[in-house]
């Protein structure tokens, strides 16, 4: 390579570099909220989760339910859109898995005592209900998100989502008791600052 060309490379190059990192790295924040007026096991039964740009290069974590003391636990697993859930049998007895996804039976299958952790990969946005036709008193819910932002709602009606970058997100609740979403509402995450929410249910729903 001729001098000239390695010394214009020499100093081109720290240049370019800071201009990648500056236009690529908007500091990603956490959303802090507050579900108003809803406390203990009825915001148990909320899950939040940001619809909007595509979550990139974000690789679902692995998940897990478990069948415990005839027990679905957790009772509310929300994931993100690819994520495979293992379900696990640790009673000494037999337990089905059946998914609904509205009516339409997902998937149906027999887990009997002892055997291996089932596994599903969930490719739709949506919620399924979980039963076992075995013991009617067992249910559950898998809430798939459509990016990786997501949470459980905690007893005191707070929440977090972590690691979002900069934008404008449409942020769900949905509700156990309705089997659907109770409200959508608009958040907008700017560089540098907190982003905080407050959220209230119609007020039939609280
Ligand atoms: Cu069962």
């Amino acid at each position: 390579m001729p001098a000239h060309a390695s010394r214009c490379l020499r100093c081109v190059t720290p240049a370019l570099l800071l201009l990648v990192v500056g236009a690529g790295a908007a500091p990603a924040q956490s959303i802090t909220g507050h579900v108003a007026g809803v406390r203990g096991n009825r915001a148990a039964q909320l899950v939040v989760y940001l619809t909007g740009p595509a979550a990139e290069g974000a690789a679902p974590e692995a998940a897990e339910i478990t069948q415990r003391q005839k027990t679905f636990i957790p009772h509310l697993l929300p994931i993100t859109v690819g994520t495979a859930v293992a379900f696990a049998n640790e009673d000494s007895i037999l337990h089905n898995l059946h998914a609904y996804e509205g009516r339409r039976t997902l998937f149906n299958r027999a887990q009997p005592a002892f055997s291996a952790p089932l596994r599903h990969t969930f490719t739709r946005p949506g919620a399924v209900l979980l039963l076992c036709d075995v013991h009617p008193e067992m249910e559950a819910y898998v809430v798939v998100a459509p990016t990786r932002w997501f949470s459980v709602v905690a007893r005191d009606g707070t929440f977090s989502l972590r690691d979002v970058g900069p934008g404008s997100y449409s942020l769900v609740v949905w509700d156990e008791r309705r089997r659907a979403a109770a409200i959508e509402q608009q958040v907008l995450v700017r560089p540098g600052g907190p982003t905080t929410v407050e959220v209230r249910l119609p007020a039939s729903q609280s």
